[in-house]
């Protein structure tokens, strides 16, 4: 593969370059006389020009009969030609076959023929030569470096926590148990505990991104299996101080693709739609939300306090609301043991949820600091706070008044690029039908 080291991206090659360009043959077009190769790379495509007539034998084969998608490299004079798709084209010189391709391909990269969306995530590396689909997961990793940027900026430090855990959080029925030499363990359904427990130090306020997994048997477009968690937690905290810090991360990441990332946002048809939220998300208390939903007459029976929202019922205030919201003041009853209630009123919790129109993003609370009152809250929803020892214990040695969120970032980008399907914002999705690739 002679000269690869020195190899120019299809955008950079500018006329009056001798260049070598590798990728892959997106497209060959023979007119007869004249053929063009079209050689695609990360950054673009680039047209190869064959003159049959003028050019050795050998040179012509081997660039013309190159399978589609095979890997080639072309080494050769940079021209311009306004015909060209790019405005440039190259002569070659030389043409290698570096990886040659099946001439039958499960699926079209070029997109001229449709595939459904099992047989692009069989064939996730064809699939992700489409430009749509390349630009959805360029946009995923610049939201989750500004969502990374914006949390530096809010004074916390990145940490990881483990993935194999003894014991849940989340409710006892959504986990994956696991042997873990010889004892059962579980994949864990979120760092909740880990990341309190470490704003319970010197940190004070820490951030991680990293997979939850839960064994629910949900089968809709916006649940996984195994889902990518953006969490933030925060001694000296209240949960609207957490509030505060969410709605800066969620606005950092609609920021961030509006400023970077213009080519994909038109690559995916958004450029003149794409909106960047920017007044104060509202926040609503969950009664305000009921009876929004009721007054909507949308759901068959009326909603009462304690009820949780249905899908329908967060669709239609979704749709009255028009904007991301929060709702906060959830009935403590509802809210995991970890929330804390307010202090004047302990039918009410510090929990809330932000809300996209679609579907729920974030939820999130204040944290119940004070030891007594923490067992209590397991012994209520039915846990044994023996067995949450390492957590507990933590509690009496100096725990802060903290709070923190999680946001689902598939959801999130799902959202934010108004994604159908949740499948399309991971590269290879974990759900009930789907375990590889
Ligand atoms: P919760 O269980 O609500 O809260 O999860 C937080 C957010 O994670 C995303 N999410 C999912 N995304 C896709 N598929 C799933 N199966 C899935 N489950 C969750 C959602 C959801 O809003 N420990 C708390 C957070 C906290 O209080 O800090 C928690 O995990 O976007």
């Amino acid at each position: 593969m002679e000269g690869l080291e020195d190899r120019t991206y299809t955008a950079d090659a500018e006329p009056g370059d001798h260049a070598t360009v590798a990728g892959w043959v997106h497209e060959i077009r023979d007119l007869g006389g004249i053929a063009f190769l079209i050689l695609r790379d990360t950054e673009g495509k680039i047209q190869v020009k064959f003159e049959k007539d003028e050019m050795d034998d050998d040179l012509v084969e081997t660039g013309l009969n190159a399978a589609r998608e095979s890997v080639v490299s072309v080494t050769g004079a940079v021209e311009e030609e306004p015909r060209a798709p790019t405005g440039v084209e190259i002569t070659p010189e030389s043409v290698e076959v570096i990886a040659e391709a099946d001439t039958e391909l499960p699926l079209d990269p070029s997109g001229k023929v449709d595939a459904d969306l099992s047989t692009r995530l069989d064939n996730r590396t064809l699939d992700l030569r489409k430009d749509e689909v390349q630009a959805i997961f360029e946009i995923r990793s610049e939201i989750l470096r500004a969502a990374r940027e914006a949390f530096r900026d809010a004074n916390a430090t990145e940490v990881t926590t483990p993935k194999i855990v003894a014991t849940g959080t989340e409710g006892g029925t959504e986990l994956f148990p696991i042997t873990y030499f010889g004892e059962e363990a579980f994949m864990n359904q979120s760092p909740q505990l880990f990341k309190q427990l470490t704003a319970g130090s010197n940190l004070e306020r820490v951030f991680e991104i990293g997979p939850i997994f839960r064994a629910e048997e949900h089968n809709t477009p916006r649940h996984l299996n195994e889902a990518t968690s953006i969490d933030f937690e925060g001694a000296f905290c209240d949960h609207e101080d957490a509030m505060d810090v969410c709605e800066s991360v969620v606005k950092s990441a609609y920021e961030a693709v509006s400023e970077n990332c213009a080519d994909q946002l038109e690559t995916l048809g958004l450029a003149g739609e794409f909106e960047v939220p920017d007044d104060a998300f509202p926040r609503l208390t969950y009664e305000e939300a009921i009876e929004k939903i009721n007054a909507t007459g949308e759901l068959d029976e009326q909603l009462v306090w304690g009820d949780d929202l249905p899908t329908e019922g967060e669709h239609a205030l979704g749709q009255e609301m028009g904007r991301h919201y929060f709702i906060t003041d959830w009935p403590s009853e509802i809210k995991p043991f970890y929330i804390k209630d307010h202090d004047d009123d302990e039918a009410l919790s510090t929990g809330f949820d932000l809300m996209h129109p679609r579907m729920e993003l974030v939820s999130g609370g204040q944290r119940e600091h004070r030891y007594e009152q923490l067992i209590e809250g397991f012994e209520q929803q039915g846990l044994d706070p023996d067995e949450f020892a390492y957590y507990t214990d933590m509690f009496k040695y100096g725990m802060p008044p903290h709070a923190g969120w999680a946001i689902g970032a598939e959801r999130l980008i799902m959202t934010l690029l108004d994604l159908d399907n949740i499948r399309e914002a991971v590269l290879y999705p974990r759900d009930r039908q789907r375990l590889s690739p």
